[in-house]
């Protein structure tokens, strides 16, 4: 069985390798390219693999038309199908790089390093780009160039030797088409291997908290949070600062153990009385415009004067849009949220969802990084102005568009009501209640909140006397609470302050004392201390 080419006459011919080699040495050096660039990547950055980059790449570049198709006819396959395709697409280039390169190895060098500097141009143009991604593209180019010539010259070696072999008595030839054989094996199992490796790899890393985090640093906001000024807080004076610190922020959940979904295994489906069912991944998400919005959290379960209450920079998407995306059908009232552990659930009233200035998100960063775990990572609800109980679900992975008669939700099963905006309050951090400070000129200070119109005026007064208008921190937004404070002047002895806020529609926090079950506590906050 003869496995070379026989020597043309008219001198001596230029060996050249079987065509079946030649085509499998090109796809052998592109799937070797991209299996090294694939676990590189892995271990660097997983968006800069150079196959996936180029996939990235191709969805960017494609008309609207196109993502369209393919979108209604492979529905959540498409992305395989697109992978399978380039995957195709490159293995016949890969081939004919190979057939063109029987003889010389240049044609085929030169159609493997075309296709490496696409792979680098598509993660150079990632939107997330970092310098560190280019290590992938670079790796993936070395190792299919040098995959190309050293199997080329091993499989011109079958060639090249056909009269020492034939005096050999075809042996040699035999065992030099089995080496090629043999390493050619090796080459296409070590391609596959570190293909898989650097998908294991990427499987840990993608979509960790860490990656969201860098995503968010990197990302372009169409809307961002208002600037806060000094003049918004006084934590001098011991009220909070204006934004809690993710670790100082309130927590309140039934979660016994805190779900640990990353952002990559993460989607959204939405459901129930909608036009369009829909079903977000991350990517999706941060494919949208991305805003970022300042909200005082409030827990109903917070006592008149207590601390179940923060305030974040929540990054996200607009969630009101999504619904409008959707399509809510006529006659659905409420949007029942469930965390990816199906324990819990909350019921914000469409309504409420759909006021085009409400601001509702679907949150995924707070104060610049991604959510802690314990707030919700990878993705939560905000509305502000709503208790959390009936909009802030954390690790959200579902939102099916129903009634409030159809589905009732966790807390509503436990008593507490179906609308529950956010009450006007406010409390004093300073004096501390049952506290001390120096008679004379004592200062009163603290927060108030009446979301989503905001503060128009805070009062005091001491022992039952006349009330005395606060003065007010900046106001950052009505979504947020607001500093205030007031200086009163006190003899030694024990005394009562009380302080009470007006929104800025000029309504009056109510005096009447309510527990916080049903919809949220109320009553003039009051705290005793000493001056001495
Ligand atoms: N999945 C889930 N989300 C949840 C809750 C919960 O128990 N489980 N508690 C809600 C309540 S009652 C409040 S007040 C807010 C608190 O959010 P935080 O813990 O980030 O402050 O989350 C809401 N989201
Ligand atoms: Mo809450």
């Amino acid at each position: 069985m003869s496995t070379t080419t026989a020597p043309q006459a008219g001198g001596p011919a230029r060996p050249a390798v079987p065509r079946p080699f030649a085509a499998l040495l090109g796809v052998l050096a592109v799937a070797s390219a991209l299996g090294a660039g694939h676990l590189v990547a892995g271990l660097v950055s997983p968006a800069s693999s150079p196959y996936l980059a180029v996939g990235d790449t191709t969805v960017r570049l494609s008309p609207e038309w196109l993502v369209e198709f393919a979108k209604s006819t492979f529905g959540t396959a498409d992305k395989p199908v697109l992978l399978a395709g380039m995957a195709v697409v490159l293995m016949l280039l890969a081939a004919a790089a190979g057939l063109a390169s029987r003889r010389r190895r240049t044609p085929g060098t030169a159609m493997i390093t075309v296709l490496g500097v696409l792979g680098f141009l598509a993660v150079g143009s990632s939107p997330a780009f970092a310098a560190l991604d280019l290590l992938a593209p670079a790796v993936s180019l070395g190792v299919g160039t040098t995959v190309f010539r050293r199997l080329h010259a091993l499989a011109l070696g079958v060639d090249a030797e056909p009269d020492a072999d034939l005096l050999r008595g075809r042996r040699s030839a035999v065992s030099r088409r089995n080496v090629l054989i043999g390493t050619s094996g090796a080459v296409g199992a070590g391609a596959l291997a570190a293909a898989g490796v650097g998908q294991v790899l990427s499987a840990v890393t993608t979509g960790s908290r860490d990656e969201v985090t860098q995503t968010i640093a990197r990302a372009t906001l169409t809307e961002r949070a208002p600037a806060i000024p000094p003049t918004a807080a006084f934590p001098e004076l011991g009220t909070p600062t204006f934004l809690t610190a993710n670790t100082e922020f309130y927590r309140i959940d039934t979660a016994l153990r805190i779900p640990t979904l990353s952002a990559a295994d993460w989607s959204l489906r939405i459901h129930g009385m909608v036009d369009n069912e829909m079903t977000l991944t991350f990517a999706d998400l941060l494919a949208r415009p991305l805003v970022e919005r300042t909200v005082t959290l409030l827990c109903v379960s917070n006592e008149v004067g207590g601390d179940l209450v923060s305030t974040s920079n929540f990054i996200g998407v607009d969630l009101r849009e999504i619904l409008l995306e959707a399509g809510i059908a006529p006659g659905a009232d409420q949007v029942v949220s469930t965390s990816s552990d199906r324990l819990w659930n909350a019921g914000t009233p469409t309504d409420v969802l759909l006021e085009p200035d409400r601001g509702a998100l679907l949150a995924f960063g707070m104060n610049g990084e991604a959510l802690p775990p314990e707030h919700g990572f990878p993705v939560r609800m905000v509305v502000p102005g709503l208790y959390g109980y009936v909009s802030a679900t954390k690790w959200v992975t579902d939102l099916e568009v129903t009634t409030f008669d159809a589905t009732q939700t966790y807390w509503l099963q436990r008593g507490w009501a179906r609308r529950a905006p956010i009450k006007t309050q406010s409390r004093i951090d300073v004096p501390r209640a049952f506290g001390g400070t120096r008679a004379g000129r004592v200062t009163i200070a603290g927060i108030a909140w009446s979301q989503p119109d905001g503060i128009g005026r805070v009062e005091v007064r001491v022992d039952g006397g006349p009330w005395q208008d606060a003065e007010l921190a900046t106001e950052v937004s009505g979504d947020t609470w607001r500093m205030w404070r007031a200086t009163v002047e006190l003899a030694p002895g024990s005394h009562v302050a009380q302080v009470r806020a007006t929104d800025a529609n000029g309504v009056t926090q109510t005096e009447a004392k309510a527990d916080v079950i049903p919809d949220g506590a109320t009553g003039w906050p009051a705290i005793v201390f000493d001056a001495t």
